[in-house]
């Protein structure tokens, strides 16, 4: 582990890096974990808040620190320092910009250089927002790569838990873990349609009978 503060705890811990373009609402989906929030600690080094969430589960008490970074990814790609000891990880794009889904495959593969064999989810933020850019059937890079995707919406909390759940249940290595207790989160910023949401989640499934199209750019812009 890269610092002493991630040792602290006599359960199972984690450090998770969250990538993505500037703007998706990385530090907005971090800080929705109250306690995290307050326990948060910067690193001026390398730039990057580091967040402590806890969750309870069915296996016991385990632990997140989740690295955040100071907003350099807006600049380019991140340095080494940032990625190194990653043991899992969130990729997060915004469904209402196309071009957060287009630099997905570089922050893969800049991740999985340094970290190669680690559990990996990727989050379409911003679901609440009605005129979404990216609909959920353009989305098959994970399915390229194998890692799970989920639509969240960090402002709404909507589906806070299931990549962490996700994670957790790949790290401890048991897919019957649950969690027994939510953690306390900020309250609501918007309402979701969950309607609507609902028919996009049913979207989500409906690719998997259908052949992978070869190209990730030629996908977007077909539809
Ligand atoms: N509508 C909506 N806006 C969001 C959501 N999450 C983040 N945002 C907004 O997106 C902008 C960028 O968020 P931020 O967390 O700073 O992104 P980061 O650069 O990836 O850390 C901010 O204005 C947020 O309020 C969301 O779930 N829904
Ligand atoms: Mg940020």
């Amino acid at each position: 582990m890269a610092f002493p503060h991630q040792q602290t705890v006599d359960y199972p811990s984690f450090k998770l890096l969250v990538v993505g373009d500037g703007g998706t609402g990385k530090t907005t989906f971090v800080k929705r974990h109250l306690t995290g929030e307050f326990q948060k600690k910067y690193e001026p080094t390398i730039g990057v808040e580091v967040h402590p969430l806890d969750f309870y589960t069915n296996c016991g008490k385990i632990r997140f620190y989740c690295w955040d970074t100071a907003g350099q990814e807006k600049f380019g790609g991140l340095r080494d320092a940032y990625y190194i000891h990653g043991q899992c990880a969130i990729i997060m794009f915004d469904v209402t910009a196309r071009s957060t889904y287009k630099n997905v495959p570089t922050w893969h593969s800049d991740l999985t250089r340094v970290c190669e064999n680690i559990p990996i989810v990727l989050c379409g933020n911003k679901v609440d927002v009605k005129n979404r850019q990216i609909k959920p059937k353009q989305v098959t890079f994970h399915r390229k790569k194998n890692l799970q995707y989920y639509e969240i919406s960090a402002k709404s909390n909507y589906n806070f838990e299931k990549p962490f759940l996700y994670l957790a249940r790949k790290l401890v290595g048991d897919t019957n873990l649950h969690f027994v207790e939510m953690p306390a989160l900020a309250p609501p910023e918007v309402v979701i349609d969950i309607t609507a949401q609902q028919l996009n989640e049913q979207e989500i499934l409906a690719p998997y009978s259908m052949p992978l199209p070869d190209d990730d750019d030629d996908d977007l812009f077909r539809v």
